[in-house]
């Protein structure tokens, strides 16, 4: 039935409501906004737009697309003609763009012109892609603008969707750094509205929200997205880099009353505060997610804002948090507990549950789990167990019930929230001609959160600047927050008798 399209719920509903002159979101900086009504208008018409561009129900509508009163809009109104929206992260590199591109089939792609540099290249040879819209100023006029694009569009009304119809993709990078698009259904946006927004978060009609996490990310989809939408509060958008000093200016200038960042953001904020003072804003609550927060940082933040961090832990696989702490119990250091909603067990190899106080793998059941991996049925058979989702997160339950992060069970690591694969790391290290091979673990910087440090063996003459030679290299192949934070330069890598690296040998050297 209609009602079980996602967008009849978060967009069309707040008219039937009698909120559409209410402000739905604001561009913190721009005095760009949107109303309930126009969120709904502009939704619509998208949807018009895509079908009369010829896109079908059920094709892939590529989004990369900076957090701009355009985002939800796209979202939307590929959400009501059937359409599959798939954000993509915007801090990608050319080569990764292109796989994903490839990877989903988009037929169209949303791009924000200061993205569009970066994408361009990808665009030439693809067999798939019909059509691109430039969202902002046009670069080189090769494609319609967004306001060409929609308009004289026949708006649509909400296609019907199925709670179990595939929705929407988001990428999430392998261990090998291979992206698999997670494919969510109708039915999850909700489902992680009526757990973690209402029973954590606690939204109301009064409040607003700003998430410095970004929308592409499911972290941010969920902070600006589908939890203010659930209750019809206002979400203050952010386009830029999440800078310490630009996110105390939003605070201060957009008086949220939430504020949802990621433990770096967090530390880099306080300190920012200890040498310019503190934002005035009104907040009751801030969140973190995407690593785990340490206790210093959240006891730090609080002094400073008289308002605790909230840590948690989600996937994209779950669409977001399933285990957390809360407003009224909360204990830096550790996950908190399960959100309502959520099942957890922690198992060991042999599959069988552990004990309080031992570590085990986390597997968590909920209904926002994903319904697999786009074209990936072996890892989609190895992480979607039944009802049972594997984090591939190791954690221990304390007696208390609270849950306490131990590791990862693969070497991958986070780096603000989002995933860094070291093979991928590795890959692009060594693509430079003056690397002849590379080793990457996960070191911890000042504030104890990770960061990848590099070990390579030389090959040929290094050039003078080769530290900074190497950065550049590897923002511009696989992503811009993914470069080694520390370069260290060796004779060999350890390895096994097969010739695969050792990582947990580097690892002990710098834990
Ligand atoms: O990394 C997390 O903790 C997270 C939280 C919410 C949604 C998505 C993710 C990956």
């Amino acid at each position: 039935s209609t009602t079980e399209n996602a967008a009849s719920f978060f967009v069309d509903r707040h008219l039937i409501e009698g909120r559409g002159e209410k402000i739905a979101y604001r561009e913190a900086g721009t005095g760009r906004h949107l109303t309930f009504q126009q969120l709904k208008t502009g939704a619509d018409t998208i949807a018009g737009a895509l079908l009369r561009a010829d896109v079908r129900a059920e094709e892939r509508a590529a989004m990369l697309v900076l957090d701009t009163i355009e985002w939800p809009q796209i979202f939307f109104g590929a959400l009501k003609c059937g359409v599959i929206p798939v954000p993509i992260n915007t801090l990608l590199a050319t080569p990764v763009y292109d796989a994903i591109l490839r990877d989903s089939r988009a037929s169209i792609l949303f791009v924000s012109a200061p993205l569009y540099a970066a994408v361009a290249p990808a665009l030439d040879d693809n067999p798939y892609l019909r059509q691109v819209v430039i969202i902002g100023e046009n670069p080189d006029n090769a494609w319609p603008n967004y306001d060409a694009f929609i308009d004289g569009a026949p708006p649509q009304i909400t296609h019907p969707a199925s709670a179990d119809q595939i929705a929407f993709w988001l990428y999430s990078s392998g261990s090998t750094g291979q992206p698999k698009g997670v494919q969510h259904v109708h039915s999850s946006l909700k489902a992680t509205a009526d757990t973690y927004g209402a029973h954590v978060l606690r939204l109301t009609e009064e409040d607003t929200v700003f998430s410095a996490a970004k929308l592409f990310f499911a972290y941010g989809l969920g902070n600006a997205m589908t939890f203010p939408l659930a209750v019809g509060a206002t979400t203050v958008l952010f386009a830029g880099r999440p800078t310490p000093a630009a996110m105390i200016e939003t605070l201060d200038l957009e008086k949220p009353t939430v504020f949802c960042g990621v433990p770096t953001l967090f530390a880099a904020m306080v300190a920012e505060m200890d040498r310019s003072g503190l934002p005035a804003a009104p907040l009751r609550g801030c969140i973190s997610a995407g690593e785990a927060l340490p206790k210093d940082v959240g006891k730090r933040w609080q002094t400073h804002t008289g308002v605790p961090i909230l840590d948690g832990v989600g996937s994209t696989e779950m669409l977001h948090i399933f285990l957390s702490n809360r407003a009224d119990d909360f204990e830096y250091g550790t996950s908190g507990t399960p959100v309502p909603g959520y099942g957890v067990r922690l198992v060991n190899e042999a599959g069988k549950e552990v004990g309080d106080n031992e570590i085990g793998e986390m597997l968590v059941n909920g209904a926002s789990a994903a319904s697999g991996y786009w074209n990936q049925r072996d890892k989609s058979r190895a992480t979607f167990e039944g009802v049972w989702t594997r984090t591939g997160d190791k954690y221990e339950r304390r007696a208390d019930g609270r849950y306490v992060y131990c590791g990862r069970t693969d070497d991958m690591f986070k780096v603000s929230g989002i995933w860094v694969s070291p093979f991928e790391v590795e890959q692009a290290l060594a693509s430079h001609p003056c690397v002849l091979e590379a080793a990457v673990v996960a070191a911890r910087d000042a504030q104890g959160l990770e960061k990848p440090k590099a070990y390579i063996v030389l090959e040929g003459d290094p050039p003078m600047d080769m530290e900074a030679a190497l950065i550049a290299h590897v923002k511009a192949r696989i992503g811009k927050w993914k470069y080694p934070r520390w370069i260290e330069t060796v004779s060999d890598l350890p390895k096994t008798a097969t010739g695969k690296i050792q990582r947990f040998k580097l690892r002990e050297g710098v834990e």
